[in-house]
């Protein structure tokens, strides 16, 4: 096996491998994408969840506080019994009481005088001069262990108003919620002690990292901050990839299929090109064109055909697209060179007879393109034809400049160039600037437009008559009828080629249509022209 055919089918299992992976590491991607967002959406439902919780306890909280305010002036001896009710009733508090500025007056735990403020919370006041303000703290004077909320209203009289309430209710909540998501949770009011519940784990894994989200109360100064630690979040990447995985092992294996498929389409279309060339199985025809003017055969157009052996014969758009796309249309290209050159040897023609060919795209961007060119007109150079070479305006898309020196060039020398297909590409005007061009070969789907010899054709006139403006001689192509000929006729289109004149004949039957036929003229009342 030479070193290149092995490389190339090398390459085949390459591609087929990486396309068969592709699902996969987009998988992966789209999996770490997804866990990350499921993550984000836990993170801020929980969140939602405890600050509402803390906002339910504030507000029974503030409510018991504006209750205070009505004992205002009494004194703690008629206070105690009310206020000892009141923390009995709500199952929250730990304790309330009434204040004169930051000093305790009376309490619903200790009666009179059980001192400052700060005392009980175990901390200095964050404020001496606001009038509202609540602050968690780790523990009271009481119960030093148990995590509280302290909220606290003072009056500008003075008179003042708290309430302790329980934090071991919010914690026990924390700890069922953290336990059921394996987050760990942080709650603070107004800045103070943060409750926690769960693990801190700062480790890390390979893909993920722990993952921190915080928010706050829109009516408080709550702050909850929810971390799911990178264990977890890799746990819930784990079951959505391994939900994915199925599919994505499917998706795979079809990929890999219709890889493998297309490579071997590509390989076929490729061989059976290059051994189709080996066992001559292609052979070109040539389709007679008529010159209006002197009434008779002007030139041939150079078809290449292909006949498989089992007598099957293949379309040109069908194997010249396969060639283009498979890297085949140069060497076909000089194969279909080699084969007009006999053909051509053996006809007898006058000088300037028209021998016009295809040219692709491909061949024309190639180096050895303007050499081909030359080699042709060489070994035809006795014959004297006059080389026409038919580009599509696709062809001419791509390296413009280049091509565009190169058909300088070739006209230099004496090769005409048609545009093929005019009117069905695109930019189709502003090529006809840039290129050097000799005639336009007005697509078929123009010519089949004509309805009546009377009628117009609005495109079909227009693209005539600015051949004529640009003084570029005009072809006809797939005309079939006695009207169409008519038609172009009437216009002055000057070269018919089509049915109408002749199919495409092998080059022996050229040979004979030429000698029987090629004076024979479409018009038999008309007299001949120069
Ligand atoms: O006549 P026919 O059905 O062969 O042509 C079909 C298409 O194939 C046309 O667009 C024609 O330009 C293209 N074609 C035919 N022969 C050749 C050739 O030798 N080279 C290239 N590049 N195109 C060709
Ligand atoms: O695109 P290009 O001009 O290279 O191709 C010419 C194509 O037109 C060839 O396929 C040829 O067989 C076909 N052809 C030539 N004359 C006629 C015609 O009168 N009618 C139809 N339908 N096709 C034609
Ligand atoms: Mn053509």
């Amino acid at each position: 096996m030479p070193s290149s055919t092995f490389l190339k089918r090398h390459h085949g299992w390459l591609l087929i491998l990486c396309t068969g992976m592709a699902p996969l590491f987009l998988g992966l991607l789209f999996t770490g994408l997804e866990a990350r967002q499921s993550v984000h959406n836990q993170q801020t439902a929980t969140a939602k969840v405890l600050i509402s919780q803390v906002e339910t306890l504030s507000d029974s909280a503030w409510n018991i506080i504006g209750m205070l305010h009505q004992f205002q002036g009494q004194n703690c001896d008629s206070l105690v019994r009310p206020l000892q009710l009141l923390a009995a009733k709500n199952a929250y508090f730990r304790a309330i009481g009434v204040m004169q500025g930051t000093h305790i007056s009376c309490s619903s735990a200790f009666g009179h005088d059980p001192g400052e403020l700060s005392e009980i919370v175990q901390r200095p006041l964050p404020y001496q001069v606001k009038s509202w303000w609540g602050l968690s703290i780790a523990g009271t004077a009481v119960v030093p262990n148990r995590p509280a909320i302290v909220y606290v209203r003072v009056a500008d009289n003075g008179f003042g108003a708290y309430t302790v309430v329980e934090g071991q209710y919010l914690l026990d909540f924390m700890r069922a919620i953290s336990e059921a998501t394996s987050n760990r949770l942080q709650v603070s009011f107004g800045g103070g002690y943060s409750f926690t519940a769960g693990r801190t784990s700062a480790s890390h894994s390979l893909f993920f990292s722990p993952v921190i989200w915080q928010a706050t109360s829109a009516h408080y100064p709550i702050r909850v901050t929810v971390t799911t630690p990178a264990a977890e979040v890799l746990n819930t990447w784990r079951s959505i990839f391994f939900t994915f995985l199925p599919m994505a092992g499917i998706l795979s294996m079809l990929f890999m299929v219709l890889t493998a498929n297309w490579l071997k389409r590509r390989v076929t279309w490729r061989d059976n090109i290059k051994k189709a060339i080996k066992r001559e199985e292609f052979s070109v025809v040539y389709q007679p064109v008529y010159r209006v003017h002197s009434q008779c055969c002007k030139g041939v157009e150079a078809l290449m055909r292909w006949q498989r052996p089992n007598g099957e014969w293949i379309r040109p758009d069908i194997f010249i697209a396969a060639a283009e796309e498979e890297g085949m249309i140069v060497p076909l290209t000089h194969h279909l060179l080699k084969l007009i050159t006999q053909d051509a040897m053996g006809w007898q023609v006058e000088p300037g007879f028209h021998l016009a060919l295809n040219v692709a795209a491909e061949h024309l961007q190639n180096d050895c393109f303007v050499m081909d060119i030359d080699k042709l007109s060489q070994k035809l150079a006795h014959k004297q034809f006059q080389i026409t070479l038919e580009l599509t305006e696709r062809s001419l898309i791509k390296e413009g400049d280049e091509v565009a020196k190169k058909l300088s060039l070739l006209r230099r020398r004496g090769i005409k160039v048609a545009i093929d297909d005019f009117g069905t590409g695109n930019c189709s005007l502003s090529y006809l600037q840039t290129f050097e061009i000799d005639y336009l070969k007005i697509d078929r789907s123009f010519i089949n437009a004509i309805e009546s010899i009377e009628g117009e054709t609005p495109v079909l006139d227009a693209i005539i008559m600015l051949s004529h403006k640009l003084a570029l001689e005009v072809l006809g192509e797939g005309v079939e009828t006695e009207m169409q000929y008519r038609y172009l006729c009437q216009r002055n289109v000057t070269l018919i080629q089509g049915w109408f004149y002749a199919r495409p004949l092998s080059s022996e039957a050229f040979v004979t249509w030429l000698m029987n036929e090629g004076q024979r003229s479409l018009d038999h009342d008309r007299p001949h022209l120069p």
